[in-house]
């Protein structure tokens, strides 16, 4: 039985979405963590390094970190298919895009709301104004991330677009317009929201 270490309306809910997606047997743990603002305390109870979220406990074995918690469950629960395994055409997009998105995703959106320059040949991201063409590119043969087949990767990619959809970190797209449409219509996504306050 998995056990997600979850706090309501973040990073974790993504995952209550996944697992919906897997068909796996979980439970929710809400945790809390620290805020923004410095205040809040992180549970001891979360096995976390950092005491974020999300993070997932299976019969002991916890993992953290999200592209490592999606491969992890989309391996395990190899079945529902949401993942292409070690072998299978695929593998290597999905880990690409997977590792992409904590790697150069997130911190260029970071690097652009804290209206920071990223520093081209050191930082290990690129401007978002040069990640969100390579994501459009890459989806413009989709529908999804991976072409045809929906992977857990659209889980992690159509949600935060979806959160960003107004914000003008996006760039207006049809392209990311009509992906979030598609992830975000999924039921699964509908029961992850009934389950998000735990
Ligand atoms: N790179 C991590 C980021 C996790 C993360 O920062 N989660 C936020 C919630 S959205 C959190 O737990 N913040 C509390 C803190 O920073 O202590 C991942 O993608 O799993």
């Amino acid at each position: 039985m998995i056990t997600l270490y979850h706090r309501p309306q973040s990073r974790s809910t993504r995952f209550i979405f996944l697992l919906e997606e897997l068909g796996a047997p979980y439970q929710i743990r809400v945790v809390s963590t620290r805020n923004r603002d410095g205040s809040g305390a992180i549970d001891p109870a979360n096995p976390h390094p950092h005491g974020k979220v999300p993070a997932i406990a299976d019969d002991g074995v916890v993992v953290f970190e999200s592209p490592a918690i999606a491969l992890y469950l989309t391996d395990r629960y190899a079945e529902a298919g949401l993942g292409p395994l070690a072998g299978e055409p695929g593998r290597g997009a999905y880990l690409s895009w997977l590792s992409y998105y904590t790697g150069v995703l997130e911190p260029a959106f970071m690097s652009k709301f804290m209206n920071t320059e990223v520093p081209r040949g050191t930082a290990g991201w690129v401007p978002v104004e040069e990640a969100m063409p390579a994501v459009i590119r890459q989806l413009a043969t989709g529908p999804y991330l991976l072409g045809e087949r929906f992977t857990a990767a659209d889980v992690l990619y159509g949600t935060t677009f979806a959160m960003f959809s107004q914000s003008p970190m996006l760039p207006a797209s049809p392209v990311i317009d009509d992906y979030v449409k598609q992830v975000i219509t999924r039921p699964a996504y509908a029961r992850a929201q009934a389950r998000d306050k735990g």
